[in-house]
């Protein structure tokens, strides 16, 4: 029974780093209109050291951004980011 217990907690904890070794993050953005503004936004994320990989994709507005394992990046530094290059942020997805 104590086994059973421990193997289980091993399990839970095991899945939970996977789960925040894998963080997406995607946002939509208002104020691009050509696909210069996505490579803006991108030189923009690349520069921070919690992001793994950017992705932006004109035509729906939105970016998908990966975290780097055991990083974060809040709501107001995404603003922040976007806004550096001229963007605004409409709204995040976690
Ligand atoms: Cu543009």
């Amino acid at each position: 029974m104590k086994l059973k217990t421990l193997l289980l907690s091993m399990m839970l904890f095991l899945f939970s780093i996977a789960a925040f070794a894998k963080s997406n993050i995607t946002f939509l953005i208002k104020g691009m209109h050509c696909q210069k503004c996505t490579q803006n936004i991108r030189a923009s994320f690349q520069n921070n050291d919690a992001i793994e990989t950017i992705s932006v994709n004109f035509e729906t507005r939105t970016a998908d951004v990966q975290l780097k394992a055991n990083k974060t990046l809040s709501d107001a530094e995404i603003k922040t980011l976007l806004e550096k290059v001229g963007y605004e942020l409409e709204s995040i997805q976690r």
